[in-house]
């Protein structure tokens, strides 16, 4: 293996491998920032820091780092790379160079994001950065504003490139009704990131400048106002919730479709009910986020209404999974395991998303470990879960090799048992009050049992990550030899050798009249 060929390559599917390996890389980083959290609160008081600001760059480089560094980067960026080529049938991306270069701004950005451990000033400002806090501290605004630049513009490189490639590259037969759901879904997702990441930088910038440059954009002091650094933040950050489930759940059709034999129920309705519902509401519902912000009432009211029809959409989506399953042939390989993981975690944060959507509710619940217990459930582990399940059903194509099959299974099991001890426990001790973002809790005594009980369940979620992550290496390494269609899909990306060659097909596929990526049995 040529180092030199990987760092300058333009192969769509190598270039997906590294996005793999530094989102995974992120994943850890962030996943032992969350460790460190999880044990400075297992006890009242001081744990292992006695500095609180400590504690405030742990959360802002995990969750900063979980969003940009690792989720966006592995499911836009991995999976697109290396799944949409070969699912319409294309030798490779339309420009190829711009994939490389996106590519290379990724590893800047997680660089940059790692010179958090490293300055004598961090970023400890949430990965939110809400002035005034985020223009006043002594922590370093500026890495933040740059980092989320580098990552945005190497996301905006990707959208451009995968739009291009869907329109122009599909193979001769293949219509737009013939597309994978994965690659509809990513294409919503790749919409979304080119219409709102420019929103996200002219935020992140601006308080840059309030900071560093004498501007007053956010400092009702001075003529500015602080709020609306709140709205276009969340004008980007709730799409970008969408950014990362769209692809999640495309993730999650590819595998019950496969492992159900089914096609997929409804497509027409998925595609455009479901995804296409899903981008068209994703910008008329951040208000949600701001509720306990000041704002005049009827936008509140608005924000609910469109809030509480975004589930219309969605909850097609979850039908037409349902559907996929129904009658299906199912069986229980490790990849199927996490996308009914998936689904299951899903329906929780989605259903106790419900009473933050209602403003009556969300007063009582807004900044409380309840909103930290729902967005895990429903993005941040459901979107976790449908990443390794997707690496694990992809794993035969990309290296060539099986991964085994039991410890898959068991790691699965572990890391399941284990997020469900953490997160549903957040959202129980939230509703009773326990405030989001605390360092301590020495006036909430009554919580430290259900603090410690998290903090082993944190463990043990980390430990079947970690089981899984084995598993790749030694199966990459040492695995049986897989034949080219392990799981017996009618889908492109499976009709090539495993691993695919540079352009992928000797000679580029055409598609048949009555070819469809579902068609598993007739209808
Ligand atoms: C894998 C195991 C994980 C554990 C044990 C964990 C744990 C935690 C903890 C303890 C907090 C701090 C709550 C507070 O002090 O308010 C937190 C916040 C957060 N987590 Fe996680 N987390 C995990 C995974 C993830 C993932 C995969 C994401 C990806 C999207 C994520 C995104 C976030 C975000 C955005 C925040 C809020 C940060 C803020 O308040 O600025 N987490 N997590
Ligand atoms: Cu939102």
């Amino acid at each position: 293996m040529n180092l030199k060929e990987w760092i300058f390559t333009t192969d769509h599917k190598r270039v997906g491998v590294l996005y793999l390996i530094g989102s995974l890389a992120a994943f850890a980083v962030a996943g032992i920032m969350a460790l460190l959290m999880r044990a400075e609160l297992s006890t009242i008081g001081p744990t292992i820091t006695a500095n609180p600001t400590q504690y405030n760059v742990w959360l802002y480089a995990h969750g900063a780092i979980m969003i940009l560094g690792f989720q966006i980067p592995a499911l836009t960026g991995f999976f697109a790379n290396y799944c949409i080529p070969l699912m319409i049938g294309a030798k490779d991306v339309a420009f190829p160079r711009v994939n490389a270069l996106s590519v290379w701004l990724f590893y800047v950005g997680i660089v940059l994001a790692l010179l958090t451990f490293f300055l004598p000033d961090p970023p400890d400002i949430m990965w939110t950065a809400y002035p005034p806090y985020s223009t006043i501290t002594t922590g370093n605004t500026a890495l933040y504003t740059f980092t989320v630049l580098v990552l945005g513009f190497a996301s905006i490189a990707g959208g451009v490139n995968f739009l291009t490639t869907v329109a122009y590259m599909r193979a001769p037969g293949l219509t737009w009704g013939k597309l994978n759901i994965f690659v509809w879904c990513t294409l919503g997702a790749f919409v979304l990131q080119l219409i709102f990441v420019p929103v996200l930088g002219t935020a992140v910038t601006l308080i840059s400048f309030d900071k560093y440059l004498g501007t007053h954009f956010f400092d009702p002091a001075r003529g500015g106002d602080v709020l609306t650094y709140q709205n276009l933040f969340w004008f980007y950050s709730h799409p970008a919730v969408y950014v990362i489930f769209l692809p999640f759940i495309g993730i999650v059709y590819e595998i019950v479709a496969t492992f159900a034999r089914n096609h997929v129920f409804n497509y027409k309705m998925v595609v455009y009910g479901g995804i296409g519902g899903v981008v068209l509401l994703s910008g008329e519902v951040w208000v949600h986020h701001l509720y306990v912000s000041g704002m005049v009432d009827w936008i509140r009211i608005g924000q609910m209404l469109t809030t509480l029809m975004i589930s219309v959409p969605v909850g097609l989506l979850v039908i037409g999974l349902i559907g996929t399953l129904y009658k299906g042939a199912i069986s229980f390989e490790t990849p199927m395991m996490y996308a009914l993981g998936v689904v299951f975690l899903f329906l929780i944060g989605g259903l106790t998303g419900i009473p933050l959507a209602v403003t009556a509710l969300t007063l009582h619940l807004s900044d409380t470990y309840y909103v930290v217990g729902h967005f895990h459930y429903v993005m941040a582990v459901a979107g976790t879960f449908s990443i390794f399940g997707g690496v694990y059903y992809w794993f035969p194509k990309i290296t060539g090799r099986m991964y085994n099959e039991f410890w898959g299974k068991l790691g699965f099991w572990v890391t399941f048992i284990g997020t469900n001890m953490v997160f549903w426990t957040m959202m129980d001790i939230g509703v009773k009050g326990m405030p989001r973002r605390y360092y301590d809790y020495a006036h909430f005594p009554q919580f430290e049992q259900a603090h410690q009980f998290m903090t082993l369940g944190a463990a043990i979620l980390g430990l079947g990550f970690m089981i899984a992550v084995l598993n790749w290496i030694i199966g990459a390494a040492r695995g049986k030899k897989a034949p080219d269609n392990p799981w017996g899909s009618p889908s492109l990306e499976w009709s090539t050798v495993s691993p695919p060659p540079h352009g992928n097909w000797p000679t580029p596929p055409t598609v048949a009249a009555d070819w469809h990526p579902y068609a598993y049995r007739p209808d």
